[in-house]
């Protein structure tokens, strides 16, 4: 098997990183900043100023005084830059909304533009070398395709495309097909066509000509994001936005033109598009992302799409005999004030017992459904789960506390526009997710490239707390595991920093499970409020947890950890100290995580350069993470287990695979012209 182009730099880097390193470890423990909070750097020079003023003549104590008085106000405002205080919220992004509040770029500057509702840079741009934006390319995720070409920052050859949501996901003779939302001509978002790749395994990938390009006036202004539906007969349909010539929104209808072809190489855009445009009372520009379809006993498809109605988000929902004339339904799916825009709505079965995924249409005893909708405002996806009624075509949230936007999200990092499918082969849902870019355009530019896609997950029911879905990495990744390293019952004292010798920590797939050791009383550690500012939040209990893509300094790592309070206990990724540079963002993410009676406190971390994909409690609580160190690269990376608490010991028990690279190039059509069936 070939290797990947850029391997050799990425090795020479390597070997130079690990021959700097002494293996002498010297850690600084984790910093409390509640200490640095309390005493503030003012407050040895205030004392000074006092003891001046007590032996000097009333000049120098008035301006003891003046000084005095400005000094106070330094500590106020640290701990109102520390301190998240607002109301209590197991929804950790509010760290991110204290920092600034940029209009989101929306539909008028095009929609999923790069647009991190919440970032505002500095203005001072980090000097990044080449080889730390050849680093944070990953090795087993999928990203767009590299185009090679001359540009300005990388030299001779420069990695060229945006990919945005996954679009269409579908197994057809063989293959995997992922769709997705790509800009072939720049970093950044526009020019909007379909990409298109295919994978025997969802691993390895093969790059294929793009799919549907913006050629139509229904269309002209982006092929935007779909979904595929297999007929009974086998038959593939494809159903996608379009934003015409006056940037209405639209659905068409695309099939591929020759069923027998594997790859699905050519696509047929239906010549009566477009099938649906925004009905009476809809926005023009508030109508996109068509689901696959599910049958009802009566015979008709449905399809649902998002929209919103004032500042309600809406999912709309047309049945259809053919996929060419539709019927509105007089009810919503499901409606939710003050959520805004629903992108991207998926809605699918799954089965309150058993371990498989449910195709689409499948309903009835056992069944519930999960909505889910990507929050145009917020770039958030959040589900609920709930029951359909076929009937009406409505669905109703089990807790309505938690419906879809305001309760649970799908991953509480950095992660938009999910969409499922169901794998007819192995009997399982599949969720893929666009993990956007948190650096400035003109470091993407810079670098080439912007976006990943999650690794696919398998989504399930959790039959044990009846609350939430599992996620977990498809089992496919297994084959990439190399060598493995375990450690037993490792005893983190508290305020302690382990390093787990491992080498280089760049592609992992770790498994760690901790015990706390009984602290003997009743209290639940009720002083950090959910994830807390960060992992230097410390209560009696933690937070515990590992630091990935540490160098050995620790002046760059990104914890990911448990942490309890108030008798909950919260799963969370502390992005803060995760770069030295400055224009890119930086949150603490997590939520709370149901630990039932007798479990250990677990957790896998796939980790594949830039990406931290993070499963609390067998994926009960999911965070992605896009990080960008600088120095914690190449050799330079290691992994370490922390615990923060001040009161108890916790004993950590891993398995640490390396993980291989993906084979991820563009389809050989020279080599194996006509042997791909
Ligand atoms: N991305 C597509 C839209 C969708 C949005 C446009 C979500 O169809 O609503 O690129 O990221």
């Amino acid at each position: 098997m070939e290797t990947n182009p850029s391997s050799h730099d990425i090795e020479e880097q390597e070997q130079e990183q690990e021959e700097a390193h002494d293996n002498q470890y010297s850690y600084t423990p984790l910093l409390d900043h509640h200490t640095a909070t309390v005493t503030p750097p003012s407050l040895s020079r205030r004392r000074h100023l006092k003891g001046l003023a007590v032996i000097s003549a009333s000049v120098v104590f008035l301006i003891s005084l003046v000084a005095l008085i400005t000094l106070k106000q330094q500590p106020s405002k640290a701990i109102e830059l520390l301190a998240p205080k607002e109301e209590e919220n197991d929804d950790l992004s509010s760290n991110a909304k204290r920092m600034s509040f940029p209009v989101p770029r929306g539909v008028a500057e095009g929609v999923s533009a790069k647009s991190n509702p919440y970032f505002v840079s500095d203005g001072l741009s980090y000097n990044w070398t080449n080889a730390m934006f050849s680093w944070q390319r990953t090795s087993f995720h999928f990203q767009p395709q590299k185009n090679w070409m001359n540009g300005p920052y990388l030299g001779e050859s420069h990695l060229v495309g945006c990919a945005a949501d996954p679009n269409g996901p579908l197994f057809h003779k063989g293959w995997y097909h992922l769709f997705y939302q790509y800009n072939p001509d720049s970093a950044i978002w526009g020019n909007i066509t379909w990409g298109h790749a295919v994978s025997s395994d969802l691993i390895h990938w093969l790059y294929l000509p793009l799919a549907m390009v913006p050629d139509r006036w229904y269309d002209i202004n982006g092929v935007w994001t779909g979904s595929a539906t297999i007929l009974p007969d086998g038959k593939i349909v494809m159903l996608y936005t379009g934003s015409t010539d006056e940037s209405v929104q639209v659905q068409n209808l695309a099939y591929p033109a020759d069923l027998s072809d594997p790859l699905l190489l050519d696509w047929v855009k239906f010549d009566g598009n477009p099938v649906l445009v925004p009905p009476p009372g809809i926005g023009l520009k508030d109508f996109r992302d068509p689901t696959t379809a599910w049958i009802g006993p009566d015979g008709k498809w449905r399809i649902t799409l998002g929209s919103k109605v004032n500042k309600t988000g809406i999912s709309l929902v047309y049945t259809t005999e053919n996929f060419i004339t539709y019927e509105l339904s007089d009810h919503y799916l499901h409606e939710v004030p003050g959520t805004g825009m629903w992108e991207c709505v998926d809605f699918y079965p799954v089965a309150i017992n058993g371990s498989n995924g449910l195709d689409t249409s499948v309903n009835g005893p056992g069944v519930k459904h999960v909505l889910k909708a990507s929050l145009d405002d917020t770039k958030v996806d959040h589900y609920a789960i709930g029951t359909y009624f076929v009937s009406n075509d409505t669905w109703v949230p089990d807790n309505p506390k938690e419906d879809v936007g305001i309760g649970l999200k799908l991953d509480y990092g950095r992660y938009y526009a999910s969409k499922t499918f169901y794998d007819q082969i192995k009997e399982r849902r599949i969720l893929w997710g666009w993990i956007n870019e948190t650096d400035t355009e003109a470091d993407d530019l810079a670098k080439g490239w912007a976006s990943v896609q999650t690794i696919p997950r398998t989504v399930l029911f959790d039959s044990k707390t009846g609350t939430n879905i599992l996620q977990w990495p498809v089992e496919e990744i297994e084959s990439l595991r190399l060598t493995s390293n375990s450690f037993t019952d490792v005893v983190v004292e508290p305020g302690t920093v382990v390093p787990l010798d491992i080498g280089t920590a760049t592609q992992l797939d770790i498994f760690a499970d901790f015990e706390v050791e009984s602290s003997g009383s009743k209290e639940t550690g009720n002083d950090i409020s959910g994830c807390g500012d960060g992992a230097v939040d410390r209560n009696k209990f933690g937070p515990f947890g590992i630091l990935v893509l540490a160098d050995d300094e620790l002046s760059e790592l990104t914890p990911i950890y448990f942490c309890t309070s108030n008798a909950k206990t919260y799963f969370c990724a502390d992005e803060t100290r995760s770069s030295k540079a400055n224009d890119v963002f930086k949150q603490v993410y997590g939520s709370q995580v149901p630990v039932l009676d007798g479990e250990k406190y677990s957790m896998r971390v796939l980790v594949d350069h830039s990406i931290v994909e993070s499963f609390g409690q067998g994926g009960r609580t999911v965070i992605t993470s896009r990080i960008y160190p600088t120095k914690a690269i190449y050799g330079a990376a290691r992994l370490f287990l922390f615990n923060n608490a001040t009161g108890v010991t916790v004993k950590a028990t891993l398995k640490i695979w390396q993980l291989n690279s993906a084979f991820i190039h563009p389809f050989p059509f020279d080599n194996i012209q006509g042997e791909v069936a």
